[in-house]
């Protein structure tokens, strides 16, 4: 296969430019934070970084926003982030321009990123009538008791480079309804997108007729993140990235009895079965695998085949994995874009040397791509590479699209090598037989917090919770419940009897 080679960066930073003006940004210049684009490698403009002032001012507006926020109905507050939807919808290419430029996702890619951001309001929307609270019957005559929600506070959202808008999205979509507001420290690798985002949800909150305040977006490195970490005033801190962030900021938040949802790195497998319908399993993995060029957190990692099928589908999948076109993402055939950047394409390849020193076999895959048209870019084929033993670089999260290949015979074989990881996010299997897709499914199969059956592990939908156990962090984001994590419930007692009587039968007086 050739590869397209991307536009110039003269033409990427006019496109750019067109999408942001479109969307109502003007682009705070500065010197300090570069807007770069893994299309070329090469930056775009230079902005301002958030000063630790900044960084207070936001925090501060935010507080002080969410005290009236707080007491907006829930329905009220709907109409906000109804108004962000159509705004999402009227700019979803605009925005989609944003996310291929700065995040190097292939067109469909990253229109399914916006998609997913206008699901979300939609779910926000219909979730502002439905923050229930259940009432529960009281062991005592006269009594009543409820479960009532309230709104928590100023939610810090901490987020990475590779959903740069969507999960953004999940967090402030639910916040809001939740009566919450919001401070965004996006990844400073993704910069143009989060000022699109910040400037879509202030127009909504200027014609929904909202303080402008619900929402403070703050451009920056770590030092800005670490701020949101420590101040008091950030109620829950949501930070979806690596485990080694989620180590530093979890016990730090957890100091300050402050709340944090952390969506951490996967190590995703899918098991194959013998009775697998393999025309579904291929294009399932391959997309899995290597779509998004390997950079979703819920991309498949690994693949655990029953041995009498294993030669069959590394077979197809080789096939398939030759043919995969790596190059321009705008480019509509393309289906692999760039890689973020060289520290990502070092990455992939030190695991791949690793991986190859302790006897793995490339199977496809591994080319560097178009390193004379695009010499800052990190275009490279998905490899695929078959491994003995499910050794330590396999048991490590290398964010890029490297799919590790297993045989087992017995299905608790299979489940074991499954969970024999420390991430927990995502799984799945591919079978015909209901018994093994059950099992895998029950408490003693797959630990991960999404477990799919005939499906691959990305692409989750909104509708349900998001997240994971174990390096993962234990946090859910999105859909179903996710949403009691941004409030904070506080159980009522209310007598309307003319006798007092306390619990558990105690008498006093
Ligand atoms: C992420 O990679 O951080 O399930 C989020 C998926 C997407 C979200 C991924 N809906 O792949």
């Amino acid at each position: 296969m050739t590869s397209t080679a991307p536009p110039t960066t003269d033409e990427l930073r006019a496109r750019a430019v067109t999408s942001l003006h479109s969307i109502g940004v003007t682009l705070p210049e500065g010197d300090d934070l570069p807007a770069r684009t893994p299309l070329t490698g090469e930056h775009l403009f230079v902005l301002a970084a958030a000063t630790d002032a900044d960084a207070d001012a936001a925090i501060a507006a935010a507080r002080a926003a969410f005290l009236t926020w707080r007491t907006t109905p829930a329905p009220r507050r709907g109409e906000l982030v109804r108004r962000l939807g159509e705004l999402l919808r009227e700019h979803k290419s605009d925005l989609a321009d944003l996310v291929t430029i700065e995040a190097g996702k292939i067109r469909s890619e990253a229109l399914g990123e916006v998609q997913e951001m206008i699901d979300i309001c939609d779910f926000a929307v219909g979730l502002s009538r439905q923050l229930y609270g259940r009432t529960i019957a009281s062991e005592r005559p006269g009594h009543r008791l409820a479960e009532t929600w309230h709104p928590l506070g100023v939610v810090g959202v901490i987020s990475a480079f590779n959903f740069p808008a969507a999960v953004w999205s999940w967090n402030t979509a639910v916040a809001l309804v939740c009566g919450d507001t919001v401070v965004w420290k996006p990844s400073e690798l993704t910069p143009l997108t989060s000022l699109a985002c910040d400037r879509l949800l202030a127009r909504a909150a200027e014609e929904a007729g909202a303080p402008s305040e619900v929402h403070r977006l703050l451009l920056g490195d770590r030092a800005v993140g670490e701020r949101l970490v420590d101040d008091p005033r950030i109620a829950l801190v949501s930070a979806t990235g690596s485990t080694r962030m989620g180590r530093a900021v979890g016990p730090r938040v957890a100091a300050r009895f402050g709340r944090s949802l952390l969506e951490l790195g996967g190590n995703n497998a899918a098991i194959v079965a013998p009775s697998a319908d393999l025309d579904l399993a291929v294009p399932a993995i391959v997309f899995a695998a290597a779509g998004t060029a390997g950079q979703r957190c819920t991309t498949l990692r690994r693949l655990i085949v029953h041995r009498d099928i294993a030669d069959t589908l590394i077979e197809r999948l080789a096939a398939a994995y030759a043919k995969l076109p790596v190059g321009d993402p705008f480019d509509d055939t393309t289906l692999v874009g760039p890689l973020i950047s060289a520290a990502a394409l070092d990455a992939m390849h030190e695991a791949v040397t690793r991986v190859q020193a302790e006897g793995g076999e490339i199977l496809a895959g591994g080319n560097r791509r178009l390193a004379g048209a695009a010499p800052a870019a990190a275009y490279i084929e998905p490899v695929l590479v078959r491994v003995a033993e499910q050794s330590d670089v396999v048991r490590e999260e290398t964010f890029a699209p490297i799919l590790y290949v297993l045989t087992y015979d017995t299905l608790d074989e299979a489940i074991a090598l499954h969970n024999g990881v420390p991430q927990g996010l995502s799984s799945s299997i591919f079978t015909r037989d209901q018994r093994e897709a059950e099992i895998f499914l029950s408490a003693e199969g797959s630990d991960c917090g999404i477990a799919n059956v005939n499906i691959g592990t990305s692409g989750a939908e909104i509708g349900g919770a998001f997240g994971g156990e174990k390096d993962t962090g234990g946090g859910r984001e999105s859909g179903s419940d996710a949403w009691k994590a941004y409030m904070r419930s506080a159980t009522n007692t209310v007598s309307y009897a003319t006798e007092l009587s306390l619990a558990q039968g105690v008498s006093f007086l």
